[in-house]
This record gives structure tokens, C-alpha cells and sequence, in this order.
């Protein structure tokens, strides 16, 4: 190997980097090196306020240290253990107390490593349990555009983010989307927007192409996350629950953004008091310290599948590392820290501050929508070049300022962890105004 090429701690090209312009940032990079709190730490020593989580799933901040006695712990007594055929006494205790979290009778735990493995798992649920009641017609999906639901072949062919779907040929056949819930008579609205509803409709249409004896189940974000933060127009996930229940339509809710509070509720499903059949986890559920994800489903789902001699194998799916010791650790670790800090009234509580905060941006050059809910919100800014063009110069401004928020395009959206203090959504909103100013 040519020296200049060998690994070292400078040389950035061997890591692909994910959903990244890698020649880009190789020239310029920006490196995290520290967390603790709500702060990361570049590795020369530079503060930067964390304006999103991470990627939306530093709920409880970072470098918790409950969380990392739990999992040292966990890796002391057993590394790991297979979930195939036998299992470990934290993988039951946590779905237990999942189940007890979790509204109405959304009662069992399936666990996976990711919000995409969770999206997958979830479809593929929806199809074995319409085939195990006779209803194996039922094998259409139907997802939203502008949705995401990770980056499976699942989760891109429900999601409708066209970046995400264009590069990768055919995907999965007999998905439907709905439209997207961004209209601009909703600008600025504040919390949920008041027009809508209606759209919901638009899954009567497709049940009227297809047949609702082909369709197994719909999936959403309740608030759509990556696309730049779309609240659900009020009466439209009621809506969308009462087409699926009158055609016997199963409802996924993708809450890998939405669970573990950032709504201001336990998940979206309590905020809205609409029980999906299905509802697919990640991110919040580990606090981002060991990758894990699930899909909570309905007692009429797991039953469902509950079928012939008790010797058959229920679902033929499974993770070799579905419900992993440490994963398993550290979420029950989260689960203690969410409850004796009550997190989730805390976001309910900061959100109207952060409401109040992210709308005084109104009026700043080029902005043309801030939307709102819980604690997180999504800033439209008029493009000033290319697409995308506003928003990459907006974030890296942001970084260079101090602040990490995320781009979608020319949007940028905000969902700091919840335990951030009054002060700290202030410097957040400051630099988030400098930026504006900056890359108008
Ligand atoms: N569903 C939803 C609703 C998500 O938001 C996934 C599934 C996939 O999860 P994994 O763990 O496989 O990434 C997500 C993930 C962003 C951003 O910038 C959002 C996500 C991931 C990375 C970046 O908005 N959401
Ligand atoms: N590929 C090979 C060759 C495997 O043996 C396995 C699992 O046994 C997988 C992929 C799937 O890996 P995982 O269970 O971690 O998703």
C-alpha cells in the first residue's frame, strides 16, 4: 500500500460516508469528537449546541450516565444471546414495560436494530397476518408522499422522498401513495394545521383502483420527520383510522421520530388518540446509545399470528441481534430515565416556549413557513440557487456559528433533546436567526 494512502487518523477516504456529499466533506470536514448534555465537541475543542438530537434521537441528552452503567453492566454479566428459539430475561422485562408505555392494546414487542429494520419487519408483519387469516390477497401497501420509512426496499418503496427512491430501479410492486399534507394555505401555522383533513380521503380513491381486498396495510409518520417536519392536519389521522377500520385495512404509524416524547406524549398514537395496528420504533428507544428498534403491534396482530400447532414458528423474520443484551440494557436504562424525569411532560411543557421561539423567525429573509409541534419544527427558506443549495449553506453556517440543525432540500428542521433548558432554546433560536440572515 502506498504510504499516502495508508489509514491514518487524518485520512478521511475510507469511510463511505452515509447520505453524505463524501467529496465534499473530505475537503471540509466537520467532525464531532465529544457529547455530553445538549453539546457536542469538535475535536480542536469548539462547543456546538445540539439544535437536533443527534439525528432526532438523543431524547434524554447525551452521555448519560445510567445508561452507561446499565450497558457496562449488561456486558459484564453476558454479552449476548440469541433471540432465536430461547431468549434473556431483559429482552421480556423491557417488552413488559413497553407494552405498559404504549396506548390502547398495542401490547406486543418485536425488537430489531433500526428504524428501516422496524419499517421492514412491519410490512412484512402486516402481509403474514393477512395470509394467516385467510386474506392473503390483501398485499398492496400504501405509503404518503414525502414520506420516509428508512432506507430498506420496504421502507423506500413505501417513502416518498424521490432521492431516496430514483437511484434504485424497481423497488418493492403494489405500493400506492397518498398526497403529502404540505399545502400553503397552512403557512405558519402554529401546532397542527387547520386544513387538510380531507386528504385523508385520497386512500378512498385508491381503495376504489385497487380494491380494498388487495390492500394490506397503509403507513405514516403521524408527523412526517426527515421531509422537513409536517405536522398532521387536525381530523386527518382520525380520518385516515376510520377508511382503514370500514375496509379492514391494517394502519402502521412509523414513530421512529415521533415515539418517546418528542410530541409531548409518551407517541404520537396518545397525542392523537388514534391506536395504529402496528407501530414501528427506533432512535428514542435506546437514546441513540446502542442501535435498536421494534414494532409494537395490537393483541388482534400477535394473536392473529398465534396459529396452528404450538410447535409452529410463528414469523418467519428475526435479527441476529433482535433484542440485543446491551440494546436491551440501555433501553430499560432510558425507559427509568424518561419516567423519573418525566421527559415527556417536559416536551410538553417547553413546547410552547420552543412554539413561541421558532415562529419570532417569521419575517427573516426568505422564510416562507415555519411549522411546529411538540419540540421540534421545520423552517422553509426560499431557494437561492440549485435546490438543496439554501439549506447545505444554512446547516454548515449553522455548524460554523456553533448550532447543529438538520437540512431536507431548503428546509431545516430543529428537535432538540428534550431535557434543554429555557436559556439553551434561546441561543438556538439566536444563531438560527444569524443563520437565516447569513445565508440569505
Ligand atoms: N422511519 C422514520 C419515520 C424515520 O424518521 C427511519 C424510519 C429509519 O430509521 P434508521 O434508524 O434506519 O435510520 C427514520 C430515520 C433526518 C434523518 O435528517 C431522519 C432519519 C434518519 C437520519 C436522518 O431527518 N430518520
Ligand atoms: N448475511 C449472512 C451471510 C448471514 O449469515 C446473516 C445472518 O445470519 C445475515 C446476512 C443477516 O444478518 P442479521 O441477522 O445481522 O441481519
Amino acid at each position: 500500500m502506498p504510504a499516502s494512502s495508508a489509514p491514518s487518523a487524518n485520512n478521511l477516504e475510507a469511510f463511505f460516508m452515509p447520505f453524505t456529499a463524501n467529496r465534499q466533506f473530505k475537503k471540509n470536514p466537520r467532525l464531532l469528537a465529544k457529547a455530553k448534555g445538549v453539546h457536542y465537541w469538535t475535536p480542536e475543542g469548539r462547543k456546538i449546541i445540539d439544535g437536533t438530537a443527534g439525528l432526532w434521537c438523543v431524547n434524554a441528552g447525551h452521555g448519560r450516565e445510567e445508561i452507561k452503567a446499565a450497558i457496562a453492566k449488561q456486558l459484564d454479566e453476558m454479552d449476548y444471546a440469541p433471540s432465536f428459539q430461547m431468549g434473556h430475561p431483559k429482552a421480556f422485562e423491557l417488552a413488559a414495560r413497553h407494552a405498559a408505555l404504549l396506548p390502547g392494546d398495542l401490547n406486543h414487542a418485536f425488537y430489531c436494530n433500526s428504524g428501516s429494520e422496524a419499517v421492514d419487519s412491519a410490512l412484512k408483519i402486516a402481509l403474514a397476518y393477512h395470509r394467516a387469516n385467510g386474506q392473503g390477497t390483501r398485499t398492496r401497501f400504501i405509503g404518503r408522499e414525502r414520506g420516509y420509512h428508512g432506507v430498506g426496499f420496504g421502507g423506500i418503496s413505501v417513502g416518498g422522498m424521490v432521492n431516496n427512491r430514483k437511484w434504485f430501479g424497481a423497488l418493492l410492486p403494489g405500493v400506492d401513495h397518498m398526497p403529502h399534507t404540505h399545502l400553503p394555505q397552512n403557512a405558519f401555522s402554529k401546532g397542527q394545521p387547520e386544513h387538510g383533513a380531507e386528504l385523508a380521503d385520497e386512500l378512498e380513491r385508491i381503495v376504489g383502483l385497487h380494491d380494498a381486498s388487495n390492500i394490506a396495510a397503509v403507513i405514516v409518520e403521524p408527523c412526517a420527520g426527515s421531509t422537513g417536519y409536517l405536522p398532521p392536519p387536525k381530523g386527518y389521522l382520525q380520518r385516515l383510522r376510520q377508511i382503514c377500520d370500514k375496509h379492514g385495512i391494517l394502519l402502521i404509524f412509523d414513530e421512529v421520530i415521533t415515539g418517546f416524547g418528542r410530541l409531548g406524549a409518551s407517541f404520537a398514537a396518545e397525542k392523537f388518540g388514534v391506536i395504529p395496528d402496528l407501530m414501528t420504533v427506533a432512535k428514542g428507544i435506546s437514546n441513540a446509545t446502542v442501535p435498536m428498534g421494534g414494532v409494537f403491534v395490537r393483541k388482534h396482530i400477535y394473536d392473529g399470528l398465534m396459529q396452528g400447532p404450538d410447535s409452529a414458528v410463528d414469523l418467519f423474520h428475526g435479527y441476529t441481534y433482535s433484542a440485543h443484551p446491551l440494546a436491551c440494557a440501555a433501553a430499560s436504562a432510558v425507559l427509568d430515565i424518561y419516567r423519573d424525569e418525566n421527559l415527556f411532560e417536559r416536551s410538553a411543557e417547553l413546547s410552547p416556549y420552543w412554539e413561541e421561539g421558532v415562529h419570532s423567525l417569521k419575517g427573516l429573509p426568505g422564510v416562507t413557513d415555519i411549522r411546529n409541534l411538540g419540540l421540534a419544527a421545520g423552517i422553509d427558506l426560499a431557494a437561492t440557487g440549485a435546490v438543496g443549495t439554501r439549506g447545505y449553506n444554512a446547516f454548515v453556517k449553522a455548524f460554523e456559528l456553533g448550532l447543529m440543525i438538520r437540512q431536507s432540500g431548503d428546509a431545516i428542521a430543529m428537535s432538540p433533546p428534550l431535557v434543554i433548558e429555557k436559556a439553551q432554546i434561546d441561543e438556538i433560536i439566536d444563531i438560527t436567526a444569524k443563520t437565516i440572515k447569513a445565508t440569505a
